[in-house]
């Protein structure tokens, strides 16, 4: 029997041909290889949206088909509810939500649009896969228009714990939410703890035979899907890249970050601990400089404004205490770098920073592993908050609360033996290739055909 047409969306559609990015071409890749459909928004915004829109590149094998948002929805939808109050409280952050009644309708009001839209370009044997959390409550806006075909969801960010729902305005209509799906794919394996135990604590979710739940009727699976990378292509640029690609002396350690400039990847704990260890280093050994990629994002919203000022006072006071004529210690790009520049930062880097306060998974550092010369790995230092730490075990683990404790491990990253450092690097290497991207998608689509159909109790 022929596979079932694969329909993606996610909120941003690439316009390019050959796309950039880790999930996008992850997702691009999937449908390069199965043929279907993606939905998803153009980035433009305009006065009066039209209908689904193709865009396809000449030559695609799978249909790209677009949608424009108002003015609006760009502001109530994307930066309000998703940005302003489903992305803290998912990240813990319940201090930095900024509900309002206009937002949220904003939200539902896009949802229920997009579930418009697809209904009308859908076939009965289609199978659909949702991404992220822009788009919660879709598959029950499709499951209100009659769509009776298998419908999947990967949440890219952590699942929050009961408490952080509690603040949720639409805490009562998450549970209607989530079993409208048939799959719910989450990052982790601590992820699908805090979703059960909110399902069993907040909800009337039974556990039924085979590890599904039921709910209003509804039968849904939720399990952990820990998204990977396409490990040779990373490998394939670090080995073609150009490692002289700093100004810096060949003996002087290079400690990366690269982050989207976010308030949840701990910028500012790292930066606060960089200059604890300096501090405490042995000044007859060499220097290290960290330098810190971080373009900007979501600027629009106040919480990202404030994030961007702090760090750049924090550089200053850091760089102000421990600079020399000819170093300075903490180097800050608020601007992205083309993926080939980076595979050599990632290559040419002794040590790399991955210390979110909470993040979904945090591909960074993957990408760092995979883009290592194994005769002379570097080391990766992980905050237990990534997702990630539930599958780097060869990694030097930390709580980036704890800045002195990250200090001393930032010394001991940089003294590590050869020895030690290809032995933690090969394990690392090991997951990486066990669950790259591939890996990713063709589980979790697998796991979506294998869900019975006919859903309803
Ligand atoms: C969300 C979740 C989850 C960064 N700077 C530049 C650049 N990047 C690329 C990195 C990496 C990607 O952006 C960032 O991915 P992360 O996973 O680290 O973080 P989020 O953007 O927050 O992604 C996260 C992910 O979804 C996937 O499920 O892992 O937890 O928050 O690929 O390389 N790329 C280029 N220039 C830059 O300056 N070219």
């Amino acid at each position: 029997m022929a596979e079932p047409r694969l329909v993606v969306v996610s909120n941003r559609i690439p316009t390019d041909a050959q796309p950039a990015g880790g999930l996008v071409v992850a997702l691009h890749e999937a449908l390069e290889s199965r043929g279907g459909v993606w939905i998803g928004s153009s980035g433009n915004m305009v006065d009066t949206p039209g209908p689904l829109r193709e865009i396809s590149p000449e030559g695609s094998v799978y249909t790209r088909l677009a949608y424009d948002l108002t003015h609006d929805e760009h502001k109530g939808f994307y930066l309000g509810h998703a940005n302003s109050v489903i992305w803290p409280l998912f990240h813990h952050r319940a201090d930095l939500i900024d509900v309002s009644e206009e937002s949220r309708r904003q939200y539902m009001g896009v949802n229920a649009r997009v579930a418009e839209m697809i209904a009308e370009v859908l076939e009965p044997t289609d199978i659909l896969w949702i991404h992220d959390y822009h788009f919660l409550p879709l598959a029950n806006e499709l499951r209100k228009r009659g769509v009776g075909n298998r419908i999947g969801y990967f949440l890219h960010i952590p699942f929050p714990n009961p408490s952080d729902i509690a603040a949720l305005p639409d805490r009562k209509q998450l549970g209607a939410w989530i079993s409208a799906y048939d799959l719910i794919g989450l990052q982790t394996q601590r992820d699908v703890s805090a979703c059960l135990e909110w399902l069993r604590s907040d909800t009337d979710a039974e556990f039924t035979l085979r590890g599904r739940m039921k709910l209003d009727g509804r039968f849904f699976e939720v399990r952990s899907f820990p998204i990977g990378i396409d490990v040779d292509a990373f490998q394939k640029a670090a080995d073609e890249a150009d490692i002289r690609i700093t100004d810096l002396p060949p003996d002087q350690k290079l400690v990366l970050g690269v982050d989207r400039l976010d308030y949840s990847k701990g910028l500012p704990n790292r930066f606060e601990a960089f200059g604890k260890y300096l501090g405490l280093r042995d000044r007859d050994g060499p220097r290290a400089t960290m330098l810190q990629i971080a373009p900007p994002s979501r600027e629009d919203v106040e919480a990202y404004r404030d994030i961007r000022a702090e760090l750049e006072s924090m550089a200053g006071s850091v760089n102000g205490e421990h600079a020399e004529i000819d170093w300075t210690p903490i180097r800050y790009l608020r601007k992205p770098l083309p993926r080939e520049t980076l595979a050599g930062l990632y290559r040419r880097a002794d040590l790399c920073l991955v210390t979110p306060l909470a993040d979904g998974m945090n591909l960074v550092a993957k990408e760092y592993v995979a883009a290592q010369d194994g005769a002379d790995p570097g080391v990766l230092i992980l905050s237990h908050f990534a997702g990630a730490a539930e599958q780097l075990d060869g990694a030097l683990m930390v709580n980036p609360y704890d800045t002195a404790d990250m200090a001393r491990v930032i010394d001991q990253a940089l003294t590590m033996s050869l020895h030690e450092r290809h032995a933690r690097w090969l394990s690392m290497m090991q997951v990486i290739r066990e669950t790259d991207i591939a890996w990713w998608t063709d589980s979790y689509l697998r796991a979506l055909r294998s869900q019975p159909q006919m859903q309803v109790a």
